[in-house]
């Protein structure tokens, strides 16, 4: 397994980014963590619907991520919030999408992420559509799509790797192996050793990386990506990872995991083991930790106050965002619609 930084906060051989760089992870981490636990309060609050919590998953979703450039295609699935916004998409717009909004799922045209999806695993199929189509067209650009263990069980799964392999599309499927899909843990999902090993099935590279630690999730991001861009074909990541919250904000893990094993996986804590890191360098301190939560409390707030402004479609206009001419057969249903 891949790891750079251990648990500890201490260097597995030399310093791979620079200071700055480091401090800036770590600040869009915590962003990232404010995020999170702010989106669990809007769920109780009734102002969201069913939110999906990512604490834990923080290194694997900004250490993916920010190796993209703003051309390259990201295909996301519900628990991706942080990874969307690194790549553009409106934070207000991400939480529309909690909000049962359509508008949620339209970001401007040049941001090259698409909306969560809500099926398990469909999606991957998705980006390695967008991948090969870039290949079609002679550009360098690449895709990276999202997906937990759960969905490698899926036949879509298995279709987009085996196409990818096939075609060499440019695409990097990350796999955020967060130990559970929902009540199912990880043992009982696959009888593979590592979900990294499925790769060679499929004819491209496979890696096992520790999806805590955000140096080496970014060295090994970085490499797959290059990979892609340079048309030598897919990479299947494996970011080991765990989620601390529930799967959704409508269950209960204590019904199927035990304390002890939430407790080893805080000890991993990937803002902790970069904060260690960081203040063994001199680089962090209290008060600026106070300034990244003040700041990334404000950029919360500010999106939250925009995606209440936003106004839904009425029933009427879901049915024009669905058709650019709508067939003679919904006008009647558009008309009866827009009378409820
Ligand atoms: C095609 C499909 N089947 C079932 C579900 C119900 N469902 C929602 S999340 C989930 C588990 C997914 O687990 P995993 O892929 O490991 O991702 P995680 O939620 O842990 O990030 C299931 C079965 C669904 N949304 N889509």
């Amino acid at each position: 397994m891949l790891q750079i930084l251990t648990p500890r906060g201490e260097l597995v051989g030399d310093r791979p980014v620079d200071l700055d760089d480091a401090a800036d992870l770590y600040g869009e981490m915590v962003f990232a963590r404010t995020y999170d636990r702010k989106g669990v309060a809007l769920q109780k609050q009734g102002r969201i619907a069913t939110y999906a919590p990512f604490e834990g998953q923080e290194a694997a979703q900004i250490g993916t991520a920010i190796t993209l450039e703003p051309g390259d295609w990201m295909v996301p699935s519900y628990r991706e919030p942080a990874a969307m916004w690194m790549h553009g998409y409106p934070m207000e717009l991400v939480l529309a999408t909690r909000r049962g909004t359509e508008m949620g799922g339209s970001p401007p045209a040049s941001v090259r992420v698409l909306p969560p999806s809500i099926p398990v695993g469909s999606h991957m199929l998705h980006a390695v559509g967008l991948a090969w189509a870039e290949r079609l067209q002679g550009t360098d650009r690449v895709a990276i799509t999202y997906f937990g263990d759960g969905a490698t069980s899926e036949g879509d799964f298995h279709e987009a790797m085996n196409f990818a392999g096939v075609f060499k599309a440019g695409c990097v499927f990350v796999c955020q192996n967060n130990g559970w899909a929902i009540s199912l843990p990880r043992a009982e999902q696959t009888a593979a050793e590592t979900i990294a090993a499925k790769a060679v099935g499929y004819g491209m590279p496979g890696v096992l990386v520790d999806g805590n630690d955000v140096f080496a999730v970014l060295a090994a991001t970085s490499a797959a990506v290059a990979r892609a861009r340079a048309g030598e074909g897919p990479t299947l990541i494996e970011a080991l990872t765990y989620r601390m919250g529930p799967h959704s904000t409508t269950d209960d893990p204590k019904r199927y995991r035990t304390d002890d094993e939430l407790a080893e996986w805080r000890e991993r804590d990937p803002l902790e083991r970069l904060r260690r890191y960081l203040e063994a360098e001199g680089s962090w301190t209290p008060e600026w930790q106070a300034e990244l939560e003040r700041e990334g409390s404000a950029r919360v707030e500010r999106a939250v106050e925009l995606a209440e402004q936003i106004q839904p479609f009425t029933a009427g206009e879901t049915f024009d965002a669905m058709f650019a001419e709508l067939p003679d057969s919904l006008l009647g249903q558009r008309a009866m619609a827009e009378e409820l």
